[in-house]
């Protein structure tokens, strides 16, 4: 815990400086190639163009909040802006490559526990399935987010702006669900895409060495 403070303390320094030369923060991330994971899957990796939502008919990013929920919703990525605000500070591990952090900083978004309180959840959800704009999907016990106050739609990484993604920290990266488009909550054992091919429905990373 300690170890993670001073990390992040360091890390968060850093970023100032950065920030005040005005260079470019954008971490360098290695890009891995899952296809390896998905040699038997039906699911290609796509590769998404940041900025474009071809699958919405408005200029500005919708997040779609349906399903078992007493008040469904379309949240634009300024209502998304203009709701309370959480920092986090972590990293994601892919679950291909776990040795090394892929991204690692603070991301800035809103809990998706607010999220789901504004929509209210109906009693029998049991399930919050998420579904991108490439077609992945991933999901959520109903409670997580309100036991995990740190699970978050984030729409800022090290201050610059991404696409609406999940955040869950301490899971593997396949729960950080990017391009996130809706989110429904259902009465059944929804699976991703990761959960339906075998990967622990339950991602908490744990111990890593
Ligand atoms: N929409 C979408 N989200 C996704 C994925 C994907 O293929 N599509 N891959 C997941 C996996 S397996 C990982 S490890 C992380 C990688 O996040 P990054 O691309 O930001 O490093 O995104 C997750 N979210
Ligand atoms: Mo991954």
């Amino acid at each position: 815990m300690e170890k993670k403070l001073i990390v992040a303390a360091f890390f968060i320094a850093i970023l100032a400086i950065f920030t005040l030369l005005r260079l470019d923060s954008e971490p360098k991330v290695d890009q891995v190639s899952e296809k390896e994971i998905f040699q038997n899957s039906s699911y290609e990796q796509p590769s998404p163009i940041l900025g474009e939502n071809t699958s919405q008919e408005v200029g500005e990013w919708v997040i779609e909040v349906t399903g078992l929920v007493e008040r469904p919703m379309n949240i634009t990525l300024s209502q998304l802006k203009d709701m309370p605000q959480t920092l986090v500070f972590s990293e994601l591990y892919c679950v291909g490559y776990p040795g090394k952090a892929r991204k690692q900083g603070l991301w800035k978004g809103v809990k998706l526990s607010y999220i789901l309180e504004r929509a209210g959840v109906k009693e029998n959800a049991i399930k919050i399935a998420f579904y991108a704009q490439d077609g992945f999907m991933t999901d959520l016990p109903v409670d997580e987010p309100f036991k995990n106050e740190e699970i978050i739609i984030a729409y800022e990484f090290n201050n610059e702006s991404i696409e609406p993604r999940l955040v869950a920290p301490d899971m593997w990266g396949y729960k950080w669900i990017k391009y996130l488009i809706r989110i429904e909550l259902v009465d059944y054992n929804f699976l991703g895409t990761y959960e339906s091919e075998g990967y622990p429905d339950d991602a908490y990373i744990g111990e890593r060495s």
